[in-house]
């Protein structure tokens, strides 16, 4: 699948889809030092690769990080320059609880290098049976925030869009009256997804969008949309462009 359609490039044992450096791919949205790896890392025990440093982007960086691994086998790190002496500093990568540990997440506004480490004893990869994956973005996203004064309230769900044309992972979330969803785009592939409000009869999926529409503005690594449910009811979804095999729905249900 992605071998082919993302055209993998191969670095220090691992596979990783790079964004930018390609500039066939400048058009099609992706940014400065965007990555997604959803499969193809293999590091033996205590091994590790530095995914982007200073090296590549001439100084140190802004970089958000989104990511679902397996913490027992994995650890994610940045390198920092602390002090009056710039001394490079390399620490573990906390989860900043913003997506509420379903998927975890972090920024750090000035680092130098982003590296994976295997733990002792484990191999770290990165398992496409398993959900895993790993986005590296260098610019800023803000969430399209539908629904301004609810941007605050409770993660009910959070859906991820990976895996070009297959779908939203899990497809069916039950969550609370007042909570939110947010959708996040880890896809290795260049293309654009929507999340659209409207159920389909097989691939009919006309008068959609009525309740809430990100757009096709989903195609850019970690790139997230959130609807916040005020009331309960069954909200099927789907991709306008996809309307065959990316659907989903969403359960507001009260607590019993
Ligand atoms: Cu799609």
């Amino acid at each position: 699948m992605g071998i082919q359609r993302a055209g993998l490039i191969g670095m220090m044992g691992l596979l990783l889809y790079v964004g930018s450096p390609v500039a066939s791919l400048a058009t099609m949205g992706w940014e400065a030092g965007d990555m997604v790896l959803d499969f193809g890392l293999n590091l033996e025990s205590g091994e590790r690769t530095t995914l982007i440093d200073t090296s590549e982007v001439g100084e140190p960086f802004w970089v958000e990080l989104t990511w679902k691994l397996n913490p027992d086998h994995c650890v994610l790190q940045v390198r920092e320059s602390q002090g009056e002496g710039r001394a490079l500093v390399t620490k573990t990568v906390m989860d900043d609880g913003l997506l509420n540990g379903v998927v975890s997440h972090a920024v750090y506004p000035q680092v130098d290098g982003v590296m994976v480490t295997a733990a002792e004893g484990q191999r770290c990869e990165i398992l496409p049976k398993e959900n895993e994956f790993l986005v590296v973005s260098r610019s800023k996203r803000a969430p399209i925030a539908s629904d301004k004064d609810w941007s605050s309230a409770p993660i009910g769900a959070v859906v991820i869009l990976f895996r070009a044309t297959t779908f939203y992972w899990p497809s069916t979330v039950t969550i609370q009256p007042g909570q939110k969803i947010v959708w996040i785009y880890a896809d290795g592939a260049a293309e654009p997804h929507s999340v659209t409000s409207g159920g389909c009869r097989v691939n009919d999926c006309s008068g959609g969008g009525t309740q809430f529409n990100s757009g096709l503005n989903l195609n850019k690594p970690g790139h997230r949309f959130e609807q916040v449910f005020k009331h309960a009811g069954v909200f099927p979804y789907h991709c306008e462009l996809h309307l065959g095999s990316m659907q989903g729905v969403v359960t507001v249900q009260r607590p019993r």
